[in-house]
């Protein structure tokens, strides 16, 4: 039977967004710890090369970033929602934009304050993969931070009104992604009732919903794993896209990280790109991204 496996690291902001869907659905899930920085040999096995953490494994299915994974934990099992009524899949615009361009924000309001205790090699890894250069990043701390709580006030906003949740009375996606920033700046000593009540309410009663049923696994474990299943089938690609089945493609990230997944295009449509692959450690398996933030092109 396929298992639901998350490679992913305890600290990482977009990792615990996919523990609180997993603990929201009550899926019981393995834990694989991935290193913080590249190189990340055992998840370049499964995924071609994408290093970027959260990753989901579903028996020799690799969900490759949060967008396509919360839409397969959605497809897996899909109540409760990770969308709920009355926003529905509008809260996906929410949770996009908390981890976009809310996220790197926060980043900034977190790390530009605490700059001594980040190693020299998290500065190198995330300056050549995500352009966040230690000499530039840090003289723009003052304005990410005046962006990060300008965007706390629109939370503040929205749960003015006395809603338990962002979209009403139920907790989803949008929820689990803005809260992940509201933590993060905790490691600044910025706390939630800085926000005021209403946030620091919200962030407890998500905070209650917990990571669910874990079981730590080895990489060498979930490689195995995918070698004993086989990918699911019956994607196609849509007619107009500019790519044909069968032909062979890269996929990278809109960032400077160079990492590139190279294989067989399998699926395509709007929302998600898939590709098969194969490697001797683990065989066929079929990676997924989301068609949003990747940049598509012939191999
Ligand atoms: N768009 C990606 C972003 C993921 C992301 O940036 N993750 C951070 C950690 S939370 C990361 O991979 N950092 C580099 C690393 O872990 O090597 C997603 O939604 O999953």
């Amino acid at each position: 039977m396929s298992q639901i496996v998350l490679h992913h690291y305890d600290n990482s902001p977009f990792g615990q967004i996919v523990r609180l869907c997993l603990a929201h659905k009550d899926i019981a899930w393995k834990s694989v710890e991935a290193p913080v920085i590249t190189p990340k040999p055992d998840l370049s096995v499964l995924t071609g090369g994408y290093e970027r953490i959260p990753v989901m494994q579903i028996g020799a299915d690799i969900y490759c970033d949060t967008d396509i994974i919360t839409a397969a934990l959605e497809a897996h099992t899909p109540e409760p929602s990770l969308y709920p009524a009355p926003l529905g899949s509008a809260g996906k615009m929410i949770a996009l934009w908390a981890a976009n361009s809310w996220f790197m924000n926060s980043a900034g309001a977190a790390l530009g304050a605490n700059p001594d205790i980040v190693p020299e090699e998290f500065w190198e890894d995330r300056g050549r993969r995500f352009g966040m250069k230690r000499e530039t990043f840090l003289p723009a701390v003052p304005h990410m931070q005046a962006q990060f709580h300008g965007a706390a006030q629109l939370l503040q906003d929205a749960l003015a009104d006395g809603r338990p949740y962002i979209a009403g009375d139920a907790p989803g996606h949008a929820d689990f992604a803005l809260l992940v920033n509201i933590r993060f700046v905790q490691f600044a000593g910025i706390m939630p009732n800085t926000f005021g009540d209403a946030v620091a309410n919200w962030h407890d009663r998500l905070g209650a919903i917990g990571e669910g049923d874990r079981e730590a696994w080895t990489a060498d474990a979930a490689i195995d794993h995918a070698r004993d299943n086989a990918p699911v089938g019956g994607h196609s690609v849509a007619d107009s896209k500019g790519f044909e089945a069968g032909q062979m493609v890269s996929v990278k990230t809109e960032s400077p990280d160079p990492a590139a997944v190279t294989g067989t295009l399998v699926g395509l449509d709007e929302r998600t790109i898939i590709l098969s692959r194969e490697h001797e450690r683990c065989g066929e398996v079929h990676v997924h991204f989301p068609r949003l933030g990747q940049i598509l092109t012939p191999a």
